[in-house]
């Protein structure tokens, strides 16, 4: 295989990246030294299990979806640029950048929406736009501890969705998730240390 000069020169697209993720070069060597780290046997791009050494994921409670949304479409392997176009949806937000962005470009990936696109995708598992009751239980199911029984996470889940409910169709849409999730600080909740 080739030399092992420079890390910069070896990151696939690293213009394109920036523009398309936000993430600076200097970022981007970082989260290639990560990725590098994270593929052991140097296989080039990162499998379910190599994602799973991330400590953040394996301690989340809905880690197991989050990795999923890094292997869209049933694929197995991960590349870079796949790496990072998801972990630019947890990027913080700059405010000056967003005060300077062209509203002509794409709205960035780290943008509040996106973010809460990416959130509400981990709970609609069947893709067709809602949570429905039973998408709301077996999420609860995965974040609420053991003590818990499955009668009061039944009312848990009810109550979640009807109070975010507000056609009364007995799900939540996209747009009721974001305006449930209004008040809460999504910045906060959705910021995974992938970086040490
Ligand atoms: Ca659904
Ligand atoms: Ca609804």
């Amino acid at each position: 295989m080739g030399s092992r000069s420079s890390h910069a020169a070896r990151i696939p697209d690293v213009d394109s990246l920036r523009r398309e993720t936000g993430f600076s070069q200097a970022s981007l060597r970082r989260l290639y030294d990560r990725f590098q780290a994270l593929d052991r046997t140097g296989k080039g791009y990162l499998s379910r299990l190599d994602l799973q050494q991330i400590g953040a994921l394996a301690v989340n409670p809905l880690g197991d979806r989050i990795i999923d949304s890094f292997f869209p479409d049933g694929s197995l392997r991960l590349d870079f640029p796949g790496f990072v176009r998801v972990l630019a949806h947890f990027r913080p937000v700059d405010e000056e950048e967003e005060g300077n962005r062209d509203p002509k470009e794409p709205e960035p990936l780290n943008s509040r929406m996106n973010k809460l696109r990416f959130a509400f995708q981990l709970y609609d598992l069947d893709r067709d736009g809602k949570i429905s009751r039973h998408e709301m239980l077996q999420a609860l199911r995965l974040m609420v501890g053991v003590q818990v029984t499955e009668e009061q996470l039944e009312s848990i889940a009810d109550r979640t969705v009807q109070e975010a409910d507000e056609d009364g169709d007995g799900a939540v849409s996209f747009l009721e998730f974001a305006k449930s999730l209004e008040k809460m600080n999504i910045e906060q909740k959705m910021s995974i240390r992938i970086l040490k």
